[in-house]
This record gives C-alpha cells, structure tokens and sequence, in this order.
C-alpha cells in the first residue's frame, strides 16, 4: 500500500448549486472528475496540513455509481491522513442521518453522495456535497472557496489500497486510517427516539390506524422499515417500494403529486389507509396526506409548529420558526400568534444551518417537500411522517382534522409551485432578466386579467398602488411592491443576492420567480403562487382554481410563454 499522487487539470463548472455539485452520472464518470472536486475539498479544509485524527463521514443514497465513489473517496480520505471514516453499511446513509452520524459521533464532517430528488441510474444524475461539523450542508463561503480551488488544481493524492468490503459490518485499516462500516440506521433512529413519544404511535399502530409509506425505491425505505415496522409495530407492508435501488425503480424519487401518484392514487381510493407519506432519493423530504387529502408542505410546517409542544422533544416551546422566502406565510401567522419569531431565508437548507446553531429557530421549512428541526441539521423527510404520527396519536385528530384546524384559525395560505423543466439556459436567464428590468416600475401597476397597465400615480399619504375597486373573492389586482429578494444571515452578516423576484399584490397575494439550483439539465423555472384565503365557506375551492388569476398575472408579468414557448408546466405542486 502506498499513496500515490495524480497529475490532474482542472473541470469547468464543479460549482455546487443550492444542494451539492449535480451532474450526469456520465460527467462523474470521466476520469479525474470525482477526484478533482474531493481534492478540492480537502484541500480547502485542511490546506497543506494532514487531517490527523479527524474523523470524516461518508456515505449516499445508493444511487448508481454510489459504490465506485465511495471506494474512491475512502483511498483520497487516506491519502490526507484522516484518523477514521465511518461509512454506512452497503455505501448508504441517507441525508438527515449522515447529519446524525456526524453530530453524535463528533466528526469534523460528512460527504454524501446523492442528486436527492433527481432520478439516477447509468443515464441519471449522481452529486456530492460536504457538511460540516455541525452536520449542516457547507455554507456557500465553503462552496465557492471548493469552486475557486478546483480552478488551479494540478494534482491529487490517493491509496493505491485495494477496495473495501463495505456490505458487512467492521473495521479495515487503510493507510493507518480506521475505516468503520456502521449500521446506517443506528444513530439516527436514536436521536428519534429521543424526539418522539413511541409509545404513543405504538398504541396509535395497535389500536388499527393504517398508514402507506411510500419510500419511492430510495434510501428512506430501511429507515423507515426499521422504526416504522420494527419498533413502531406498524403491519409487515406499511412501507412499500422499500429496497433502495440503483436506478429508483426508473422512476423520480420525487415525493410530490406529479411522481408520487401511486401513493396519492391509493390514499384517495374508497379503503384508502388513514395516512400516506413519502419520502425521496436520500430521504431529507417528505409528502403528507391523509384519508383523501393531501397536505401542501407549506401547511404542514405551520401545523408542525402550532402543536409542537404536544411532542415531547418539543415540549418545552419552540424559539423560533424558519422558512425559505418562497414557502407560504402560513408559517409566520402560527408564529405571530404564539408570539416567536419566524425568519425568512433564500432556498436551500444551508441557511437554516446558523439559525439552528444560534438557537434562533427549532423548527424550518421549505415548499418543497422540506421540514425540519434543531435535531440535526439536515431537513429530515422520516422525522416529519413521525411528527405527524404523534401529533395524530396525542390529539385525536386525523390529518385533515389537523390542517383545517390551522386554516379555522389562521386563514387558508392557498399555495401552488409551478416548473417548467428543461428550458435553454440563454432564454431562462433573458427571462429573469427581463423580470429584473421591470422591478423599478412595477409598483403599482394594475393587471385586468389580460394585461398590466400603469395605474394611478401614488400621491403622498395615499396607500400604496391603483385604486380600482376589488371584487369580492377575486385576487387583488394591483401590484404592491416588487423586489429580487436578499437575505443578511442574522448570525454572521454574510449577505446573499438576487435570491428570487418577488411580487406581492395589495391583497397580500404573491408570486415569486426563480431559477432551479438542483438542475443538470437546461434551466428550470420555479413559479411560487401564494394567496390567503380568510373566508372557510372558500377553504375548499381547489388550489389551482383559486389561483388562477394569480397565474395568469405570472404568465404575462415573466412573458413566460414568449421565452419558453411552453403554454403549460411541466409540474405543479
Ligand atoms: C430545490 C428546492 C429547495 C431544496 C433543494 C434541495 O432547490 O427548491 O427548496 O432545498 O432542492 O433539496 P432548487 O434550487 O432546485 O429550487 V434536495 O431534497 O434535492 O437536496
Ligand atoms: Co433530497
């Protein structure tokens, strides 16, 4: 055995995006891609110095090309000196529980190894992202230092050692670095155990209460099989599509109404189980529904922190709430009435990371499919389903029952995410652009249901915008104000721009314009539509119906169709 070094030449792009460098299996494939970026890492991490006595935690969503990289990563790991690697069984260790390993076991970091909702196989997407010490994904200071040093790299070191058994449990040595093949489950099922009444979901399971758990052939399947079936007590058959796979099945292991029809197809059937849930390709996100209703992600954080003193991690109140800016307000209005704060913060997880270390926040929570806590530092997919599990078995309540209730008492945040997929990156990027041109005039301006015009100059110590007259029911029609959000972390003051156009009505309504950071192919358009609903006798009018108008303002204000030549999405939330 012997460490070898490597001449190298740089990779253009090797820039992580809102969650980790994604690509095409195929670009990881091509020698020298994978290594560049680890060096990088490393080398950003440690500079010149080894990382003697460090313990480093690894592991992915078993998606295609997992276990080549993994072996990989493990020599390199050698090569710079690490005093231990503890690697989930079989190369797998979903996102939330690398961030458990890593805080549990004292590690100075983790790498995983997921594209997370992305489809894999040969033909699919693989990513690789570092956290750090807290267990939370590398802020971008991290990610574009790693970028910059992947711009002049020269070389890279690694073990010439052969592969590592990884399907058993034990200890190797490579290099004089300690290699630990650990049970995946383990560590994260005890941080639950120490959040959750158990009990009280066991007698819930006992007393008949069904649930489908649809873990989308991904790596959520043996966590939620472990606690779920075998220390839950829930029937043999609760958790479906359990094995991890390669390639998802072919399907997208996406927990949203578009790719999880099957689930939604069986809770809406007339012997529908009581409660469906799923989780994606490394099990960070989750979908909740009940008997014939689908919770929207947005409500279900706000549901979480109305009644989080009910459970018993969270009994002793909550310090705060946080959501990314395009995840509804229902959120705040919870936060409002039991008087804690709620932060704003751009998409993407990492910026949650220095709220949670603060103690600013307990609880966070993204529209997409995303919820959270203090309990690690990863949105946590399993965690949410048991949330929802004891908040059922401690109040009585059914899912609905529990959704309803948040909109008797706050209003219903009517809520819908519009994509379009696979746009040419040029006409993507001239579409947000074109946006950004408009944000100084838009102020005020009226949309008739067709067009935008000019509306009547505001004069001093009149409100803000036109003053057409509005309907009843109908969304308010004249622009309030516009922007392209920037965030000041509240923690260290680092500053975070142009994180999405925002534009909100005189009725409080809103949409936001973004550009995907997950993609690996063309660009994606995300368009966020928001509008409270105060009236319950409209509670039930469906989500794209009531938001109609709202598209339509969308569709006109971004020229959508003009830039895209798409008339319709590709998926809607
Ligand atoms: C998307 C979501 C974002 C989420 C991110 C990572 O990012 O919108 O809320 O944090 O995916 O989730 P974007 O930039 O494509 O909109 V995961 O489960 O893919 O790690
Ligand atoms: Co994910």
């Amino acid at each position: 055995m012997s460490i070898q070094t490597v001449a190298t030449t740089p990779f253009a792009g090797q820039l992580p995006g809102t969650s980790g460098l994604r690509k095409k299996v195929t670009v990881f494939q091509q020698p020298h891609y994978l290594e560049n970026f680890v060096q990088a890492l490393f080398d950003v991490l440690h500079g010149d110095a080894p990382a003697a006595g460090q313990t480093l935690v690894l592991g992915g969503d078993g998606r295609f090309h997992n276990r080549a990289a993994v072996q990989t990563i493990l020599k390199m790991a050698a090569a710079r000196g690490y005093g231990r690697v503890l690697v989930g069984q079989g190369g797998i260790l979903s996102t939330p529980a690398t961030s458990a390993v890593i805080r549990r076991r004292g590690a100075s970091g983790g790498i995983i190894l997921s594209a997370s909702h992305n489809p894999g196989g040969p033909d699919g997407d693989f990513g690789i992202k570092y956290n750090a010490t807290n267990g939370g994904p590398a802020p971008e200071k991290l990610t574009q230092a790693i970028y910059e040093r992947t711009q002049t790299l020269g070389q890279y070191r690694l073990s010439d050692a052969p592969d590592i058994p990884l399907d058993a449990l034990g200890t190797h040595m490579m290099e004089g670095m300690a290699i630990e093949v650990i049970d995946p489950v383990a560590d994260y099922a005890a941080v639950q155990r120490e959040l959750f009444d158990f009990g009280a979901i066991r007698r819930l399971f006992a007393s008949g209460f069904r649930l489908r758990y649809d873990a989308m052939w991904a790596v959520g399947g043996p966590y939620a099989k472990a606690i779920i079936e075998g220390e839950l007590g829930a029937p043999a058959g609760t958790v479906v599509n359990a094995e991890p796979k390669e390639d998802f099945g072919g399907l997208h292991p996406d927990p949203n109404p578009a790719y999880a029809d099957d689930l939604i197809a069986h809770l809406m059937a007339p012997d529908a189980p009581d409660m469906g849930a799923a989780s994606d390709g490394d099990a960070d996100r989750n979908m909740i529904l009940g008997r014939g209703f689908i919770v929207s992600p947005s409500d279900s954080l706000a549901v979480l922190t109305a009644h989080a003193t009910k459970v018993p991690g969270y009994a002793s109140g909550l310090a705060g709430v946080a959501r990314s800016m395009p995840t509804s307000t229902a959120a705040d209005r919870v936060a409002k009435a039991l008087g804690i704060a709620c932060y704003e913060t751009p998409t993407g997880w990492k910026f949650f990371g220095n709220l949670l270390d603060a103690g600013k926040a307990t609880l966070c929570g993204e529209e997409s499919y995303g919820t959270g806590s203090n309990h690690v530092r990863e949105k946590d997919g399993l965690w949410a389903v048991l949330f929802w599990l004891n908040l059922v078995a401690t109040t009585g309540q059914s899912v609905e029952q529990l959704v309803r209730g948040l909109w008797t008492e706050h209003g219903r945040c009517v809520y819908s995410r519009h994509d379009y997929d696979g746009i040419p990156t040029e006409q993507a990027n001239a579409l947000m652009a074109e946006l950004r041109a408009q944000l100084p005039t838009l102020a005020g301006q009226t949309f008739d249901g067709h067009r935008l015009a000019p509306g009547r100059p505001k004069t001093d110590g009149a409100p803000s915008g036109g003053s057409e007259p509005r309907k009843a029911g109908s969304v308010g029609v004249t622009i309030s104000w516009a922007d392209d959000f920037a965030y000041t972390d509240p923690v260290d003051g680092s500053v975070s721009q142009k994180q999405g156009v925002r534009v909100v009505l005189e009725d409080s309504s809103r949409v936001v314009f973004r550009l995907s950071g997950t993609g690996t192919e063309g660009a994606t358009l995300r368009v966020y539509l928001e509008r409270h609903e105060p009236d319950a006798s409209r509670h039930d009018v469906p989500a794209q119906e009531a938001l109609a108008p709202l598209v339509a303002l969308a569709r006109t204000l971004a020229r959508i169709e003009h830039h895209t030549g798409m008339a319709q999405p590709t998926v809607m939330t």
